[in-house]
């Protein structure tokens, strides 16, 4: 599969963005080689600049649900176009999509647009501190916020997949107030909250943890961190940037019954397009400026451009209702049970974990991997040999072990009939 195109563009890159790229884990850190220079994409495919047709497994890091390009987003980025993409004023637009991300997630009373994953949870957490007057948050290892100062120790995502040690550049003040558990641990949350809950703000976590690859939670640790956040008043906080929308149209609050205090979001909710969000029960958040005394802004936070395109994908859940995730839970069923037996067969012991149309190959022989230490024991060495060689055959995979797979309605059963045969191929190679 010829490369050169791309590794032309990878060494100009080099000169002038840093490590080539404007997001680490898109620079092949945890595999090896030279990151691939996509130049458009459609449906399941992205074309690469040196022509090469692959499917894709990123889907923008699980911001697509209906695949590259759609038409309907390409009819409303037309609409917008035409009457101007951003104003600072308020529009009914912005009225709308938070009416509509009510509808689908009840238990967001009041909503804040703002332009990424990690402004949601940035917002979120200074509210959390806001409301309570306490410094103190609690986070799991291995699960990612984003890149928030206080949300950054012991990070997933790029900061796993680069072993970046500490948290360069994050002052020991504002990390002494980060605590940190393992995910799933339930022994682990009961102490740190009998031993600092006076002082904690909230605990914020992804409900199903897609940043050391997907790791769902125990039901009981989800439970317990609402019971006890609860009993210490300090907030609890979903991170559903990656499963809002995505594993249902309730997200993770929707599939476990557990009901945070906040909620944040990004991908999803703008199609494609940078939005995010954080909202929840309307007398937290109305502790907001301009109603109430926690600062937060942003100038093209609630843009119609993000808004269109975020209201015309939800507006596609809506109507496709439960039909949707049945459809995508199915095939993600297929395609993953179907990469799990093939790596078997071939003597290659792997652990796959799956939540509706998110999923990660753990290369492992573990049965299953419940935290950030287990997932830090897979054999990367052999993920890197099975990325590039599934690369070679015309698959491309997130390249980290750390990050999910994602299925879009895009990924058709040809599409994963595809992809399976394609494993084949790479496994003879390794
Ligand atoms: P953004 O600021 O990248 O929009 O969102 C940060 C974020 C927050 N919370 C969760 C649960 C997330 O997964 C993310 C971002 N996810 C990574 C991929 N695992 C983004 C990819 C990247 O950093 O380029």
């Amino acid at each position: 599969m010829r490369d050169e195109v791309s590794r032309t563009l990878f060494e100009r890159a080099c000169k002038v963005l840093v490590g080539g790229v404007n997001s680490p884990v898109r620079a092949f850190k945890g595999v090896g080689g030279t990151p691939r220079f996509i130049r458009e994409a459609k449906g399941a495919y992205v074309t690469d600049a040196d022509g090469n047709s692959l499917i894709d497994y990123v889907c923008s890091w699980g911001a697509l649900l209906f695949g590259h390009a759609p038409d309907f987003v390409r009819e409303a980025l037309d609409r917008c176009a035409e009457k101007g993409t951003s104003y600072g004023y308020p529009t009914e637009l912005e009225i709308e999509l938070a009416e509509l991300v009510r509808e689908l997630a009840p238990h967001v009373e009041m909503i804040r647009f703002v332009n990424s994953g990690s402004e949601a949870t940035a917002g979120a957490v200074r509210l959390a501190r806001g409301v309570t007057r306490r410094p103190k948050i609690l986070k799991c290892s291995g699960c990612y916020h984003g890149a928030v100062d206080s949300l950054l120790v012991t990070a997933g995502s790029g900061v796993a997949t680069l072993s970046i040690p500490e948290t360069v550049g994050v002052p020991q003040s504002v990390a002494d107030d980060t605590l940190v558990i393992p995910y799933n641990d339930v022994s682990a949350l009961e102490s740190v909250f009998a031993k600092h809950g006076a002082e904690l703000a909230a605990f914020i976590l992804e409900p199903v943890a897609g940043n050391m690859g997907l790791v769902p939670p125990d039901l009981l640790f989800l439970r317990r961190a609402r019971e006890l956040t609860t009993e210490v008043g300090a907030l609890l906080i979903f991170d559903e940037v990656m499963t809002g929308f995505r594993i249902a149209a309730g997200g993770a609050v929707e599939l476990y019954r557990v009901v945070p205090d906040l909620v944040c979001f990004g991908k999803i909710i703008g199609g494609g397009v940078p939005c995010g969000a954080f909202g929840g029960r309307r007398e937290i958040m109305q502790n907001l400026a301009p109603v109430g005394p926690v600062y937060q802004a942003g100038t093209l936070a609630g843009n119609p451009l993000a808004v269109s395109v975020g209201l015309a994908t939800l507006r596609e859940i809506l109507c496709a209702g439960r039909a949707l995730y049945q459809e995508l839970d199915r095939r993600a069923a297929r395609l993953a049970d179907g990469l799990e037996e093939r790596c078997r067969a071939a003597g290659v012991p792997v652990t796959v974990q799956r939540v509706g149309s998110m999923f990660t190959v753990f290369f492992s022989p573990s049965k299953c991997i419940r935290n950030y230490e287990e997932a830090r024991s897979c054999d990367t060495q052999r993920f890197a040999a099975f990325f590039h060689a599934m690369l070679r055959n015309g698959i491309h995979l997130p390249p980290s072990q750390f990050e999910c797979w994602f299925l879009t309605t895009a990924h058709d059963d040809v599409v994963i009939e595809r992809t399976l045969a394609a494993c084949e191929r790479a496994l003879r190679e390794m």
